[in-house]
C-alpha cells in the first residue's frame, strides 16, 4: 500500500483572559474622551485630528468579531497604558510565545497519540516572534525532549498553512518522520488599542499541528493531505514596520506606523476575489469540485469575508456546518483562525470526506491544504 503524508493531531490552547466588545470599547472611548480634552485647543486650530469614538455594534456588524482572548489583560484597558504588560522573564526562564507554543503543541501529541521522539522538526510559524534567536522553536524542541531540529518562520495570517506545506513537503521526502508546527499568535503586544479601525481585530491563541506519514499514523482522527498550494503578492495594505533597525533609525517604537495597520476596506476587495479564485485552482488542480467539499476552514478575519468567499464558489450562502466560525470567539487570530476551526470542527466527519484549511492576509500570502478524512 502506498503511504500518504497524514495530519494526525491537532491542538488548540486557548488564554485564560478575554476582552468584550463592550469593554474593548468603553476603554477605547474613554481614551479617546481623555485625549480630546488635553487636546481640545489644538483640535479647534485644527492642528490636531480628534480622535472619533468606538462602538461595539459596528465592531460585531462589520467583523462578526463579539470577543477576544488576550495573553495578558493587565494595562490593555487601562487608558494611561493602552497596551498590555508582560511580566520580564530571564534568559533562564521559558519564554512567553514558547510557553503558548508547548501548551498546544502537547494537546496535538496527545490527539496524534504521539511521544516527543516521534517527532524530529518543530516549525514555530506565526506573525510575529519575540526575539530573533535563539529561535522559540528550538526553546520549544528543548522543552519538549525532541531530537532533531527547529526553526521559526513568519508569513503573518498565512504562516501556519505556509508551515503546513514545509512539513508535509519534508515527510514526503523522507527527510523527517514526524514535524511539529506550532503557530503562537501572541498578537496583543502589536495591536494599536489607540487606533478606532483596528483596536478590535485581533486576539491571542496558540494552535498546533502534528504532521506525519501514514505508516507512523496511530491517531482516532486522521486525514490526508491531498495537496498544498502557497502564493505571495506584494501588497503595502497591512503592515507592522517594528523592528531590530528601529533603534538605529531613531523612529518611535509606539508610533502607530510601527504597530499593525491596514487600509481594511481595500484588503477586503482585493483579498477575496484572490483566495476564492486560489481555492478553485487549487481544487480544479486535484480534479475536486467545490461541491465535493463537505467542509471549509477558513481564516478568521472577518465573518464577511468568508461568507463572500463561500458564496463565490458555492453559489449560495456557505451554512455554519460547511464554513465553521469561531473569530466571533476568538476575534483575527493571524495563521491560527483556520486551525482553531479546524480543532474544534473535524472530529465529525466520516471517512472520505474533503475538506480545505486556506488562510489569507498580510504579504499578501495566501495558502490551502485539501484534506480527506481517513
Ligand atoms: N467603531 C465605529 N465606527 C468605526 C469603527 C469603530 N471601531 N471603525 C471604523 N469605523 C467607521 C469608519 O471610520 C467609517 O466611517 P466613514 O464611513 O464615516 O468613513 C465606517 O465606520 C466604515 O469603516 P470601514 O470602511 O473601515 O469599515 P469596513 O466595513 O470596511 O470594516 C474592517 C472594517 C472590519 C476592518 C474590514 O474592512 C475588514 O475586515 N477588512 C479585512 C481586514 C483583514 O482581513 N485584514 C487582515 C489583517 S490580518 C493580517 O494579515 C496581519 C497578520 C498580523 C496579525 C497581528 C496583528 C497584531
Amino acid at each position: 500500500m502506498n503511504s500518504s503524508v497524514v495530519i494526525s493531531g491537532v491542538g488548540l490552547w486557548t488564554p485564560a483572559h478575554s476582552i468584550s466588545n463592550e469593554e474593548l470599547v468603553e476603554s477605547y472611548n474613554a481614551w479617546a474622551e481623555q485625549f480630546n480634552a488635553k487636546n481640545s485647543a489644538s483640535i479647534e486650530k485644527g492642528e490636531v485630528e480628534a480622535k472619533p469614538l468606538s462602538s461595539a455594534a459596528f465592531i460585531e456588524k462589520a467583523s462578526g468579531i463579539k470577543s477576544r482572548y488576550i495573553y495578558s489583560k493587565e494595562g490593555a484597558l487601562d487608558i494611561n497604558r493602552m497596551r498590555p504588560v508582560l511580566e520580564v522573564r530571564t534568559d533562564e526562564q521559558i519564554s512567553h510565545q514558547a510557553e503558548m507554543a508547548i501548551a498546544a503543541a502537547k494537546k496535538a501529541l496527545k490527539a496524534a497519540n504521539k511521544k516527543a521522539s516521534d517527532i524530529d522538526m518543530v516549525i514555530v510559524s506565526c506573525a510575529y516572534t519575540q526575539r530573533s534567536y535563539p529561535a522559540i522553536a528550538i526553546e520549544v524542541q528543548g522543552a519538549l525532549g525532541i531530537e532533531g531540529f527547529g526553526f521559526d518562520m513568519l508569513v503573518a495570517c498565512s504562516a501556519a498553512t505556509f508551515g503546513l506545506q514545509r512539513a508535509v513537503d519534508a515527510i514526503k521526502a523522507g527527510s523527517s518522520k514526524g514535524v511539529l508546527v506550532i503557530n503562537p499568535e501572541l498578537t496583543s503586544p502589536q495591536v494599536n488599542y489607540m487606533d478606532r479601525d483596528s483596536h478590535f481585530i485581533f486576539g491571542d491563541v496558540a494552535t498546533a499541528i502534528v504532521v506525519e506519514s501514514s505508516e507512523t499514523c496511530q491517531s482516532a482522527h486522521s486525514f490526508d493531505v491531498l495537496s498544498t498550494k502557497c502564493i505571495t503578492s506584494y501588497s503595502n495594505n497591512i503592515r507592522s514596520n517594528f523592528g531590530y533597525t528601529t533603534r538605529v533609525t531613531d523612529e518611535d517604537p509606539y508610533s502607530a506606523d510601527m504597530l499593525f495597520h491596514q487600509n481594511g476596506r481595500k484588503v477586503f476587495k482585493e483579498v477575496c476575489p484572490m483566495a476564492a479564485e486560489h481555492i478553485e485552482n487549487h481544487l480544479k488542480s486535484q480534479g475536486i469540485q467545490v461541491s465535493e467539499l463537505k467542509r471549509w476552514w477558513l481564516h478568521q478575519a472577518n465573518i464577511n469575508m468568508n461568507l463572500l468567499i463561500s458564496k463565490r464558489l458555492l453559489g449560495r450562502d456557505a451554512t455554519l456546518e460547511e464554513a465553521p466560525v469561531v473569530l466571533d470567539e476568538y476575534a483575527n487570530t493571524a495563521s491560527a483562525g483556520s486551525i482553531i476551526a479546524f480543532a474544534k470542527y473535524h472530529e465529525d466527519l466520516a471517512v472520505g470526506d474533503i475538506g480545505v484549511i486556506c488562510s489569507f492576509g498580510a504579504g499578501y500570502s495566501i495558502g490551502s491544504l485539501i484534506l480527506r478524512k481517513r
